[in-house]
This record gives structure tokens, C-alpha cells and sequence, in this order.
């Protein structure tokens, strides 16, 4: 049975939303980050640099969340999430690439220096940098989306599943009000039926206003 470990609102919901998409069953282990679990000696054989979520599938682990989503999609192919082509597969690995350093890397920014770092490391006028980055970038997403249904071809692929966690972490941040078409791009994935949580959700699941 596949294990993952991590759970919403932390990046594990691009693996669960993948799990649920293909139909895997698969055990939730949950790690508490507050109290530190992802730093003991069990975890870290897992994942060294500490961060959830992590797969494991038999004897193979597989840390960094696009990584677990791509092998996810590769490991049932009759799904057809991995674009046949070789031109498609290149566009969609070219914006998962884009979200994950153009996009969400800024939206990380945000997170360590309004809530997670202590507030003696905080750089407020970092978080002012990385919402002008970020909203740059979903600029070039919103043009990018202008004509299109997915981000990739004419099938949807991992890259929507990448990218549809990554646009609800901006929506949480309230960076998606100039960009209608992203909004719309996020309703309608959000609208599918193996649609996990939304990291709102998640969090007042556990009593905190995102
Ligand atoms: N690039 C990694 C980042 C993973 C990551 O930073 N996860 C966060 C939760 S969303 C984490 O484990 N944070 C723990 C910490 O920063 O100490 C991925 O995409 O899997």
C-alpha cells in the first residue's frame, strides 16, 4: 500500500489530489510540523531536508511534491496524464517548473516572513518583493491561460494539478484578483470531483483563518 506522509494544507495536497485522480488507495501518515516531527531521526531517513510530503511506495521513496505527482501520473499511464507527445510533455514540464520556482517560491517567501519564521527573522519588506514577483508571474500564467483550457496541450496533465495547488495558495493571498482567467481556471479544477481540500479549508479545519 503507498504511504504519504504530510497532510493538507501542506504541500501533500498535490499528492492527494493525484491519488484521488487515479484512483490509488494509499495510507495518510500524518507529521506534525508544530512539534517538530519532521526533524526526528525516523523522518529524516525518509526525507533529509525535513519537508513533507514524502511517498513511499514499496521499497522507493520519493520526496519533492511534483516529483511524487509525476511519478504518481507515470506509475498508471491509462490515465494519460503524462502527454504523449514530446512537445506537450515539454510544455508541460516547462510550466511545472514555472510554478514551482516562478510561483510558488515568492508565495513561500510570504509564508516564511509573515508566519513561520520567528518574528525576530522576519523581513516584512521581503514579503512586499515577493508579491510584486509573484504577481508578475501569474500575469505571464493569465496570458498564458488566455485561450486555453489546460496548461499543457489539449488534455489535462499533472501541470494542472501542480498548478491548480499553487493558484489556491495565491488566492489565499489574495494575489489572484487581477487575474479573471486564473480564477476561473481555478474554479473549474477545483470544481472536479476528486478535488481535495482547499488550503482555506484545511486551515480552519484546524481552527486557523487562512
Ligand atoms: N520543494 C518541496 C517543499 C516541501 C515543503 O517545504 N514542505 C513544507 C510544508 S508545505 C514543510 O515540510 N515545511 C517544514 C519546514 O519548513 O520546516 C516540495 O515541493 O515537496
Amino acid at each position: 500500500m503507498l504511504k504519504l506522509y504530510g497532510t493538507p494544507p501542506t504541500r501533500a495536497l498535490r499528492a492527494i489530489w493525484l491519488l484521488n485522480e487515479l484512483g490509488l488507495e494509499y495510507e495518510l501518515h500524518p507529521v506534525d510540523l508544530m512539534q517538530g516531527e519532521h526533524y526526528q531521526q525516523e523522518f529524516l531517513a525518509l526525507n533529509p531536508a525535513a519537508r513533507v510530503p514524502v511517498l513511499v511506495d514499496g521499497s522507493l521513496v520519493v520526496t519533492e511534491s511534483a516529483a511524487i505527482q509525476l511519478y504518481l501520473a507515470e506509475k498508471c499511464p491509462q490515465a494519460g496524464l503524462i502527454p504523449d507527445s514530446v512537445e506537450d510533455r515539454a510544455q508541460m514540464y516547462r510550466w511545472i517548473f514555472f510554478l514551482v520556482t516562478e510561483i510558488e517560491q515568492p508565495l513561500w517567501r510570504i509564508a516564511r516572513h509573515t508566519f513561520l519564521y520567528p518574528k525576530e527573522k522576519q523581513l516584512p519588506q521581503d514579503v512586499e518583493l515577493a508579491k510584486q514577483e509573484c504577481l508578475e508571474m501569474l500575469a505571464v500564467l493569465e496570458r498564458h491561460m488566455s485561450e486555453r483550457e489546460f496548461m499543457a496541450g489539449d488534455h489535462i496533465s499533472v501541470a494542472d494539478f501542480n498548478a491548480a495547488y499553487t493558484l489556491d495558495w495565491a488566492n489565499t493571498e489574495k494575489l489572484l484578483e487581477g487575474s479573471p482567467r486564473l480564477q476561473g481556471y481555478l474554479k473549474a479544477m477545483y470544481a472536479r470531483p476528486t478535488a481535495p481540500i482547499t488550503i482555506a479549508e484545511a486551515f480552519a479545519a484546524m481552527g486557523i483563518p487562512a
